[in-house]
């Protein structure tokens, strides 16, 4: 096959060549093959823009199996009876006391801030949503027991010879979300009250307005 061309009479040669000519030059223009000016290693406007296109393709794949990982997380998480707490995750609310500003967001932390200076202390992470029991006097004047939702949070800043700190929010039904109080109950072990209308009677069974009212 060795110089096989100059065995062909010329006429068919040059005809072969002007129809490769002609098919590569349809070929540049469709963008199949690389334009014969551009450096040879560039490949051609077809294959650059499939590859731009698969790129974009990937990254909608990439940010909808986020997306997806998110939504799971969140159904997964535990927002208390009838979701109760879902509307309020993220909500702060702050109670200054003495040398501190105690913080506590909804479902996701609560922190002991200086007020002094900018020093702030976790007191804990949101772990999950429970029930305590707590004595209260009725209007009998009786020491009676009465379960209270709590929203609790642990592995928070570690404590000097001590664990790591932890706060348990106990949940009362009240017109504004509140911190009525903070205690320190053992060595960083921390307990706050906090009113909400969440927590109001009837909060469970969805979300309407609070029947606190009502029931008073
Ligand atoms: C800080 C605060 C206190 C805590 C001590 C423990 O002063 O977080 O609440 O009791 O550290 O060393």
């Amino acid at each position: 096959m060795y110089k096989f061309a100059a065995y062909l009479p010329p006429s068919l040669v040059s005809f072969i060549e002007d129809r490769v000519i002609s098919v590569k030059s349809y070929l540049e223009e469709k963008g199949i093959l690389p334009k014969a000016d551009e450096d040879s290693s560039s490949e051609s406007k077809a294959v650059t823009q499939a590859r731009d296109a698969l790129k974009t393709a990937q990254d909608s794949v990439t940010s909808l199996k986020n997306k997806l990982r998110d939504q799971r997380a969140d159904l997964e998480q535990d927002y208390g009876p009838g979701s109760i707490f879902r509307a309020l995750k993220g909500v702060c609310i702050t109670q200054d006391a003495g040398e501190y500003t105690y913080e506590h967001c909804f479902l996701e932390s609560t922190k002991q801030n200086q007020r002094k200076g900018s020093n702030s202390v976790s007191m804990g992470k949101f772990s999950n949503v429970g029930t305590t029991t707590v004595e209260e006097v009725n209007t009998a004047g009786e020491v009676v027991n009465v379960e209270k939702m709590t929203i609790e949070y642990n592995r928070g800043q570690s404590c000097w010879n001590g664990p790591n700190r932890s706060t348990k929010v106990i949940l009362e039904c009240g017109e504004e979300n509140k911190i009525l109080k903070t205690a320190e109950e053992e060595k960083c072990v921390y307990s706050m009250l906090v009113t909400s209308p969440a927590a109001c009677a009837g909060g469970e069974a969805g979300n309407d307005a609070p029947r606190s009212k009502d029931e008073l």
